[in-house]
């Protein structure tokens, strides 16, 4: 541990193992470079872990163990004393090439850093490997291995564990590709066990990580009640005198809301993805995930939201028109919505495919010119809607470790019933919703700040569930 008492761990191993991934997943770095080809990394890079601007933990990415079973050969001919060996070793061979990168990956050893040692479990263990791993076991420093299955295969992991554990004084399984929150901190618990200096200082990490998380939950709860209010409220209109473009406009119109709904969405969805630190690589969806339909589209409304009997009763607490067009509403969910504006110019307002989606109204203005106006959306389907996409977005952003390069190629079975988790929600928190509705209806601003409150502690609460909650459970 470093002298200002910032715990520093270097992460070694054998080439192409996965050394920088664990590095980039637990320091949630996308930035670390990770290939396919082995001897990427060649230089030691420090990895900070900051929270309120001070590194409360360092990982430090190395490359790969060049020559171990020459390295092992040399460290077991030495005479000093157990604690100059590093030392003795990066000055003897400082500049003979077929050490280099011995002496880089050991330079972090030697100013007192924690080992974490990586392998590929789903490969056969080597004689190279357990020269590696008899190296790190005579440097003295606290160490554990990370057994990172790169692939299905499980046959070897015993032999793995067996040996192992004669060199380290913990073993654990962690993917880097999959790893989870949950699974971060537990990697983190285990650390705290390799040696009894470095338990309170890791104590106080885990607190800071979990902190933080938390803060990060409320951060992505005002932005989520935020983009909803902006939705929920936003309308556009436009004036006219020429009765005959009127059809045109509406369309015209109508596109554009949806295009300025799509981006107030976005950009809700974008914060979220820069508060949990994905900044370089965009955390591909699935192909067939919900989110990649259009946010008007009838699969859309079809899959997430509520269930018809539950939108009637939230209609009917939100005072909204809902109730009253019940079926007609119903059936325009097996439709979908959006599909036609109708010619119904003079009737005042336009069902969008059976709903009142948006409004397009049309009424007299001063100087004979008429104005149309489509929006705001006083359908409460519309906030449901947006509440399961934003989960959806919410638990795939948190569940993508900032290793993982590629694109996600798990299928997800699109049964009939409803995928969003909203649906699931119990009475109490759709009632804080329709509240919420209800008072964007209203114009006492009082109202809107405390509906909205009440609904972002919500959202943090199921927020934090999801953090908890394996990604398996995510759309
Ligand atoms: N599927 C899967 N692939 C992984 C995992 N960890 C690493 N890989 C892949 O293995 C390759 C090497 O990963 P790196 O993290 O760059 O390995 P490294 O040990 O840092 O490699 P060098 O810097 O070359 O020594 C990359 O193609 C990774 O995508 C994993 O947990 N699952
Ligand atoms: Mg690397």
């Amino acid at each position: 541990m470093e002298k200002n008492n910032v715990p520093e761990f270097a992460i070694l191993g054998h080439p192409n193992e996965g050394k920088s991934s664990v590095v980039s997943t637990l320091a949630e770095d996308d930035t670390v470079v990770i290939s396919p080809f082995p001897g990427e990394t060649v230089h030691c890079r420090v990895f900070p872990v900051t929270i309120d601007g001070v590194d409360i933990i360092r990982f430090v990415d190395t490359p790969g163990f060049q020559n171990p079973q020459k390295t092992l050969a040399w460290m077991k001919t030495f005479t000093g004393p157990g604690t100059l060996l590093v030392h003795s070793f990066c000055d003897v061979h400082r500049n003979a090439e077929a050490f280099r990168d011995e002496c880089e990956l050991l330079s972090p050893i030697e100013r007192g850093a924690g080992i974490i040692y990586v392998v590929d479990g789903s490969r056969p263990l080597r004689k190279n490997d357990i020269a590696e791993m008899e190296i790190l076991r005579l440097t003295g420093q606290p160490r554990m291995a990370i057994i990172n299955c790169k692939q299905e295969e499980e046959g070897y992991l015993n032999e793995w564990k067996i040996e192992m554990r004669k060199h380290f004084n913990f073993v654990s399984m962690f993917n880097a590709h999959q790893a989870t929150y949950v699974e971060r901190i537990d990697l983190l618990e285990s650390l705290k066990r390799i040696d009894p200096d470095w338990q309170r200082p890791l104590e106080q990490v885990i607190l800071a990580f979990k902190t933080d998380w938390q803060r990060r939950n409320r951060v992505t709860a005002e932005a989520i009640c935020a983009m909803l209010k902006n939705c929920l409220t936003h309308d556009i209109s436009e004036k006219y005198s020429d009765r005959s473009q009127v059809t045109s406009i509406k369309q015209r119109l109508l596109d554009q809301y949806k295009k300025e709904i799509a981006k107030i969405e976005a950009k809700a969805h974008g914060e979220i993805k820069k508060l949990f630190k994905h900044n370089i690589f965009n955390p591909e969806l699935p192909p067939q995930s919900i989110l990649n339909e259009d946010l008007f589209n009838e699969r859309t409304w079809r899959l997430l939201g509520l269930r018809p009997g539950q939108l009637a009763l939230a209609a009917g607490i939100a005072g909204g028109l809902i109730g009253a067009k019940l079926d007609f509403m119903t059936a325009g969910l097996a439709f979908g919505v959006f599909t036609t504006i109708g010619g119904a110019i003079g009737a005042g307002s336009v069902l969008l495919g059976g709903e009142h989606m948006a409004r397009s109204r049309v009424g007299g203005i001063k100087l004979g010119k008429l104005n149309i106006k489509v929006g705001p959306n006083e359908n409460i389907q519309f906030l449901y809607i947006l509440l399961d996409r934003a989960l959806i977005y919410y638990t795939h952003i948190i569940h993508w470790a900032h290793s993982r390069r590629d694109s996600v190629t798990s299928t997800l079975s699109e049964k009939n019933i409803k995928m969003g988790m909203t649906s699931h929600w119990h009475e109490k928190e759709r009632k804080i919703c329709a509240l919420f509705f209800r008072a964007l209806r209203g114009k006492d601003s009082r109202k809107i700040t405390d509906a909205g409150s009440s609904l972002t502690v919500l959202l943090e609460s199921v927020l934090t569930d999801l953090s908890h909650k394996s990604p398996g459970a995510a759309v």
